[in-house]
């Protein structure tokens, strides 16, 4: 069929051509990530809908052909033609560049910064398009193919109420893949849902074999956000602190709650974009809450005349808390966009922070003691830890030239080119000495179990030898005097049995590291080695089976009528030096796991489950995901 070109859709398709060339510049990527991309630059819309106060549901469905579809009962785009171009409000947003809809607004409308690229980008990226839009008791229609309109904007029909509808398939020429993770999707609309209280989303996948249903809504918004946050762990005051104040072009809350652990956990959002990196409402958030506490404290005589203040750190151990702005003109700064930059930001979450959490502790002293008590008890046990730290690093145990004997160095001085092996008991740690490359490889075992840091300070860990040997091995020091520079080796491989206390080793020195030394795991320096499950011999040759079904593929390969002789290995010392040599760590045939952290919000969550002092919810993960857990990623 030959398709008919008017004037006008040839402006539309160059318009949107920049787009389907570089498409990359405009969502990122073009794999799964960009693919989810495109389905938060529409729900954003609708969002932003709700933001306005016009809508409060929103229905998003991966249609049984691989479309998706999302739904709200806002306004409906205007569909009124534009004076000066001529054709329909709806088909400008849809086919020209930065059209957004973000005309006609009063007030302050917010926009998410990252994903505002515009629908019109959606469009470039779809084979096919279709928007419904119901106002006026009428029933809107405009389909589009490649971004390209097939006719004007139609009524097509009646219609009840008013809203939304927005259609696409994704153009798989471009994108390389339009297989939704359905997991992914939902926890990025569970997520939004807590940050828009009261907004009702539900998500239906509809691929055959695959169908299922959730729906997100929370009364309480970021108040249920921080209950979530906590619910596996002990909290100190039972309801969390909400407060909140509009300012001009700008609104604040913030929701937070003390536990009775060590972590600290702020979350930071501006127009429902995440802020991992911080920004302006993250430092008026903790100047403000130094600030409050220590002015609450000295005027409920916590804290004496003569005695010093509380840090910043004493008042923020074992804080949750959840700051959301939104804001119209948000300005995203740093090289991934992560940090929000606009300054007036600070001052409006001091302002808040100093008048709310002030009144908050006037108006509940119980929690107000309470409170201070927390960030004492803090201040106290950091004294102790300096004191302790002090003494060991004066005698440079963890930063000075004595390396611990147990540490069987190589001998390569580059770090980037060294790698050192942390190896579960003396026997394994013998096996990986005799089969290592003593160039790049260095090996340092550890007895035994090392402690659980999750149920304790620095101070405590630094007493474990296990801990200590291993950060003067790694040369970085800890806490405030942590200086990456100072790196020893590029990568650092956990190697463990596999068998559950070599897993629940890994467990220990994972969270070890995602507290203590997260930089190194961000800077990708941490792996899991993978020792092989099965030795398969059959004559003279021997194969590894990494898991069950290698194992049994290998032995199907034999053929029925040849016996192969299977030996299961429990542990690392089983295999002798050139087994382990050749399967573990010779870096032309090992498979090395590489520890990162997709989310950190998730991350704290699994390790509290997993390490803190709650027990049944850390029963029931392990009861749930002890059978399918293939790839670890923290
Ligand atoms: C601009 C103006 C108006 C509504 C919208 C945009 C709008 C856009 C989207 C995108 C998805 N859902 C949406 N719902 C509304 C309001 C126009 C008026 O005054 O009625």
């Amino acid at each position: 069929m030959q398709r008919q070109y008017t004037a006008e859709n040839i402006t539309v398709l160059e318009g949107l051509d920049p787009v389907k060339k570089r498409p990359g510049m405009y969502i990122g990527s073009t794999d799964i990530r960009g693919l989810h991309h495109l389905v938060y630059e529409v729900v954003d819309n609708s969002v932003d809908e709700a933001l306005a106060g016009e809508a409060d549901r929103i229905d998003i469905t991966i249609e049984p052909n691989g479309a998706v579809t999302v739904q709200d009962n806002g306004r409906g785009i205007p569909v009124d033609i534009h004076p000066d171009k001529g054709v329909s409000a709806l088909e400008l947003v849809m086919t020209v560049l930065h059209a957004g809809g973000k005309f006609g607004g009063e007030g302050y409308k917010v926009s998410g910064g990252l994903h505002g690229v515009g629908v019109s980008v959606v469009n470039a990226l779809s084979r096919w398009m279709a928007v419904e839009v119901r106002r006026d008791g009428k029933l809107y229609r405009q389909e589009y193919a490649h971004g390209i309109p097939q006719g004007s904007v139609a009524v097509v029909g009646d219609a009840e109420g008013h809203g939304t509808r927005t259609s696409f398939l994704v153009d798989r020429a471009i994108m390389e893949t339009d297989d939704y993770d359905y997991d992914v999707l939902a926890q990025r609309f569970r997520e939004m849902a807590y940050l828009n209280r009261g907004l009702w989303f539900t998500f239906r996948d509809e691929r055959p074999g695959r169908e299922r249903e959730r729906s997100f809504y929370f009364d309480g918004g970021i108040v249920s956000f921080v209950r979530h946050m906590n619910r596996n762990r002990a909290v100190i005051i039972p309801t969390p602190i909400y407060i909140a104040k509009e300012f001009e072009g700008a609104s604040v809350e913030v929701a937070m709650q003390y536990c009775e652990d060590y972590s600290e956990l702020i979350s930071t959002f501006a127009n429902n974009i995440n802020t991992p990196d911080g920004g302006t409402h993250l430092t008026g958030f903790r100047s403000a809450l130094t600030n409050t506490i220590n002015k609450y404290a000295r005027k409920n005589g916590q804290i004496g005349e003569k005695e010093p203040n509380l840090t910043g750190e004493d008042v923020r151990e074992g804080l949750t808390a959840i700051i959301s702005v939104k804001l119209t003109n948000p300005q995203f700064e740093g090289q991934t966009k992560a940090k929000l930059g606009n300054a007036e930001v600070r001052t409006y979450t001091e302002m808040l922070v100093n008048d709310g959490l002030f009144a908050y502790l006037e108006e509940n002293p119980t929690e107000g003691r309470k409170i201070v008590e927390k960030c004492l008890t803090a201040s106290r046990a950091r004294e102790a830890a300096r004191k302790a730290r002090d003494l060991v690093t004066r005698k440079s145990a963890l930063e000075g030239v004595s390396l611990p004997g147990k540490l069987a160095d190589c001998s390569e001085r580059d770090p980037s080119k060294t790698e050192i092996y942390i190896v579960e008991g003396d026997s394994a740690g013998g096996s990986a000495k005799q089969g290592r490359d003593r160039g790049f490889q260095a090996i340092l075992p550890l007895r035994g179990k090392i402690i659980n840091v999750e149920k304790a300070r620095l101070d405590k860990i630094l007493g474990f030898d296990a801990i200590k040997m291993l950060i003067t091995a790694l040369g970085t020091s800890i806490g405030d005097r942590f200086s990456i520079e100072k790196l020893r080796y590029h990568r650092i491989i956990i190697m463990t049995d596999a068998d559950v206390d070599g897993a629940h080793i890994r467990t220990l020195l994972l969270t070890f590291f995602f507290r203590h030394l997260p930089e190194l795991i961000e800077a990708g320096h941490l792996y899991i080695a993978q020792p092989p499950l099965y030795r398969v011999q059959h004559g003279k040759t021997v194969r590894y089976a990494y898991n069950e079904a290698e194992r049994e593929a290998i032995i199907a390969e034999l053929g029925p009528d040849k016996k192969a002789n299977v030996q299961r290995y429990k542990g690392l010392g089983e295999m002798n030096p050139e087994q382990l040599w050749s399967t573990t760590m010779d870096p032309a045939h090992r498979v090395l796991l590489q520890a990162k952290v997709n989310n950190q919000l998730d991350a704290h969550e699994v390790f509290d489950m997993l390490m803190g002092s709650n027990v049944p919810p850390r029963k029931k993960f392990i009861e749930t995901h002890a059978k399918n857990v293939k790839n670890l990623d923290i």
